[in-house]
């Protein structure tokens, strides 16, 4: 049996990934400003084996004296279904079996809330971890020399955060957070990126602003961390709940943890690199564009966003920076970020009285980009609610709509247990058939909207950042009523179960393969 641990070392999943020939050493030299994100869309959008990018082209003017690391990319993207289960790579995320479906995985997220969580170790010997065995600070950090990737067409500069973790720590340590939010190079010692409410970053940095202390709030950002710590940062976990202490439920056991060195953070020791400094809340410098993962990028000027100082940066012998290429699905934006929104969603229904019985599944399907969520409801038991589908809708939106996980949704779609939610042929048909348009939709005004969704930046909301979301009601009316609905589909699922079997079994009788 192998004792490679995917999910707790990151070189163990490249390793895991190799042996599965899931995995392209790229040797021939890739240049980052481009052709590496080119590359990568290419990788997301055929579902084609991760490139690990062995030989970054140099900037002549400028070289990076320490020549810090190689990249890997699209770790979080689909593998061929040909190839076994296009949802491979986010199990060994997370340790599980390389067949394990999304649905499974997304229960297994749940399943793991209820797990006692397990707080992380600190090495006391930090001189052993991997992350210590480099060090440079001072005027040795030139961010500008170092190969870090410039993505898209129209990016305001060079994304060398995509893929890392943040950790944050409120000033009186009782919250730990980590969380993933983009960084871009602002200048040799700076980088700059979206602190953004309601994300947790945002909240922790603002209780420094409280103290007085919002321009030298301490961070680490850790690139190739545990992969089972980059998804679960990508994961809106209750406010207050240490993501570290989840992920060791999860893992099943403690991570180790070493002392950062120029504060009292606390970092995974496996990290590939670790950058140490501090946040400035009230220095705001333009960040961006960057094309996201709605797959845009609107070319012009940035937003002002706050600097984060780099002081200090550890890192291991030939150290490999992960990166993701947001775009058209599928990338890590849709898989890991819409796959724990989708797990979140889901143990939200089965938290609430009403929809507990009721909402069977939950997921945002890829091709929505992450604003789409289809809610697969059990027919059988909405009848008992006794209700209609205005009713329902409301109580749908106005519950949904409301809560940190939908902060990216603006689409909510019901349809009837019929329907596999993670099946988009299915879900589509099911959307482009079972409502009215208008009629069926209800708009929920006063919630929130995402700022990054395309149709609200450039549109009259982004002004107030409010509504534009909607639930979609897929269900018939009499799906709400005893008598229900009786319809065949006319597809190959439809047919009765003797004659789908003996179709099967003669199916290579009739001359097919
Ligand atoms: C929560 C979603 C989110 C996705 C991308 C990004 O840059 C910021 C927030």
């Amino acid at each position: 049996m192998s004792d490679l641990r995917p999910e707790l070392r990151f070189r163990d999943f490249l390793q895991v990934l190799k042996n599965e020939n899931d995995l392209i050493e790229i040797t021939t030299e890739c240049d980052p400003n481009l052709e590496v994100g080119a590359i990568m869309r290419r990788v997301y959008e055929e579902k084609l084996p991760v490139p690990l990018f062995k030989n970054l082209k140099k900037d002549i003017k400028n070289p990076d004296p320490n020549n810090l690391f190689d990249i890997a990319g699209c770790l979080g993207g689909l593998r061929d279904a040909k190839k076994g289960n296009d949802h491979a790579r986010i199990a060994h995320h997370l340790g599980l079996d390389s067949q394990t479906p999304m649905n499974k995985i997304i229960d297994y997220l749940i399943e793991a809330k209820t797990k006692k969580p397990i707080p992380p170790i600190l090495l006391e010997d930090a001189s052993a971890a991997p992350c210590k065995m480099n060090k440079i600070s001072g005027d040795r950090i030139r961010l500008n020399a170092l190969p870090a990737p410039t993505l898209h067409h129209g990016d305001g500069g060079k994304y060398i955060q995509t893929y890392g973790m943040f950790v944050l720590q409120t000033p009186d340590k009782s919250w730990t957070n980590w969380s993933i939010a983009r960084g871009m190079i602002h200048d040799d010692k700076h980088i700059t990126g979206l602190v953004i409410n309601p994300q947790h970053i945002r909240k922790v940095a603002d209780k420094w602003a409280e103290i007085g202390k919002g321009d030298r709030i301490p961070f680490a950002l850790c690139f190739g961390v545990p992969p089972a710590s980059i998804l679960v940062s990508s994961m809106p976990i209750p406010e207050d709940a240490t993501e570290a202490d989840y992920i060791g439920a999860l893992v099943g056991e403690s991570l180790s943890v070493v002392k950062c060195e120029t504060n009292d953070l606390q970092v995974p020791a496996d990290s590939e690199m670790v950058f140490e400094g501090t946040l400035n809340l009230n220095k705001m410098v333009e960040e961006g564009p960057f094309g996201e993962m709605h797959g845009y990028c609107f070319p012009g000027h940035g937003h002002p966003c706050p600097l984060y100082a780099v002081e200090t940066i550890t890192y291991r012998d030939n150290a490999i920076l992960p990166v993701s290429n947001p775009g058209l699905c599928t990338d890590e934006t849709h898989t890991l970020i819409g796959g724990l929104v989708s797990a979140e969603c889901k143990q939200m229904a089965l938290e609430h009285p009403k929809l507990k019985n009721v909402i069977m599944e939950a997921f945002t399907p890829y091709e929505g980009v992450a604003l789409w969520l289809a809610l697969k409801v059990n027919t059988t038991e909405l009848v008992k609610l006794n209700t209609n589908s205005e009713e329902f809708c409301k109580l749908v939106g106005e519950y949904y709509y409301n809560s940190k996980p939908c902060f990216i949704i603006h689409e909510i779609i019901l349809v009837g247990d019929d329907i596999d939610i993670f099946d988009f042929r299915k879900l589509f048909w099911a959307y482009a058939t079972r409502h009215t348009p208008g009629d069926d939709q209800y708009m929920f005004e006063d919630s929130r909207s995402f700022p990054l969704a395309p149709f609200i930046s450039q549109g009259p909301r982004i002004k107030t950042l409010k509504g534009g979301n909607c639930v979609t009601d897929c269900l018939f009316p009499n799906q709400y009523k005893p008598e229900g609905v009786n319809f065949i589909t006319c597809d190959f699922d439809g047919y009765d179960e003797s004659i789908k079997e003996k179709v099967l079994k003669s199916w290579s009788e009739y001359g097919y393969k």
